[in-house]
């Protein structure tokens, strides 16, 4: 039993030449060479491109104000002209606005794109480019595509969704990620008439944006196993055991961060403690936030995990027996994340 695989060539056309971190410029890491080193891994899976989507699912889950800004953003800084006055060929924000610079006042929005790009953008790694909409526009077609298979009686479809997506809330982007593919790809699953849909989130990092999109909301689960951002770890604020949801979302959050350092049997158990939660909680499907960025040799996490936790976590998840959408979020490191992947799908695919 072989998992499809869904992808977009256009998926490759983000370039994101560096990253700003702690004010410096550095190489970029989330490359569209992921997408080359995850098709290679997955060759023996049936293959399918991505089919064009209209914009309804994702317009439940992103402000039209965001998805708009994202759309020009290239353009109009190419016009700026940037890159020719400063050297910065890439949009990046350097005013935020922060509810202390808010103070309970509200704001005239910012002319100047520069301004305007750090009311959307939460932190400075986040850089857009020529080609960023397109790819990250292709992710959601890509995701969308994984979902349609699964309704038409696939159990399990793999998205091979580029750029990443966890960390996008309903009104901002940041950690790399621009639109997010599994809350549309939930979405879909819901209005496909799937009363309770689980997310697990295995990225090595809180999928802040995707606990955002479901906060308050009792028919979205989400579940995140990650490095404890109170070590350190991106994204810093959120990602606490104690953060639970709220209103109608009361107790349809959890948390499980992990200390730095954390390898395969305590990673593979919290996994499968998410995974027992949201089918005890009823869940008719699965979307599954498959990073694998938690790898021991990943140069974006500390966490110690091999190819034989993640095919534990797959177990773990797959076992469930539930249609499931899984959807690429981080991973990094070239040489072993395609194979990390495939030892997921193995796993999952019991
Ligand atoms: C989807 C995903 O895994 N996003 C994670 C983004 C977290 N990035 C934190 C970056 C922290 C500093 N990294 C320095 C890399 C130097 N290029
Ligand atoms: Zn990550």
């Amino acid at each position: 039993m072989s998992i499809p695989v869904v992808w977009s060539p256009a998926t490759r056309l983000h370039v994101p030449e560096h990253e700003v971190w702690v004010g410096v410029p550095t190489p970029g890491t989330e490359l569209p060479e992921r997408v080359d080193a995850i098709l290679a891994a997955l060759e023996a899976h049936p293959l399918h491109e991505a089919t064009p989507h209209d914009d309804e699912l994702l317009e439940a889950v992103h402000d039209g104000e965001l998805l708009a800004f994202l759309e020009g953003a290239a353009t109009a800084w190419a016009a700026g002209p940037y890159d020719e006055l400063v050297g910065q060929d890439r949009v990046v924000p350097y005013v935020f606005a922060t509810p202390a610079m808010l103070a309970g006042m509200e704001p005239t929005p910012a002319t100047a794109l520069h301004a305007q790009a750090g009311q959307y953008c939460y932190d400075t790694m986040t850089l857009v480019g020529p080609g960023t909409w397109e790819a990250a526009r292709a992710a959601v077609d890509v995701a969308l595509t994984a979902v349609d298979l699964v309704l038409a009686g696939e159990r399990t479809a793999y998205a091979l969704c580029r750029p990443p997506g966890h960390h996008v809330t309903p009104s901002g982007y940041g950690g790399s990620c621009y639109l997010n593919n599994a809350a549309v790809a939930a979405e879909a699953l819901r209005a496909a008439g799937h009363d309770r849909v689980g997310i697990v989130d295995i990225d090595a990092h809180h999928g802040n944006g995707t606990q955002a999109v479901f906060w308050g909301r009792g028919d979205v689960l989400y579940g995140s196993v990650h490095v404890d951002p109170a070590a350190g770890w991106f994204p810093h604020l959120f990602g606490h055991a104690g953060e639970t949801g709220t209103g109608a979302g009361a107790g349809t959050t959890r948390n499980l961060p992990l200390p730095e350092g954390t390898g395969d049997g305590r990673w593979a158990e919290a996994v499968t403690d998410l995974a027992q939660w949201v089918a005890g909680a009823g869940c008719t499907a699965l979307v599954v936030s498959l990073g694998v960025d938690a790898a021991g040799d990943d140069p974006e996490s500390p966490l110690q995990v091999t190819g034989d936790g993640f095919r534990d976590a797959g177990q773990a998840l797959g076992g469930l027996g539930l249609p499931s959408v899984l959807v690429q979020e981080g991973g990094y490191r070239l040489a072993t994340m395609g194979s990390l992947v495939a030892s997921y799908l193995h796993g999952h695919a019991g």
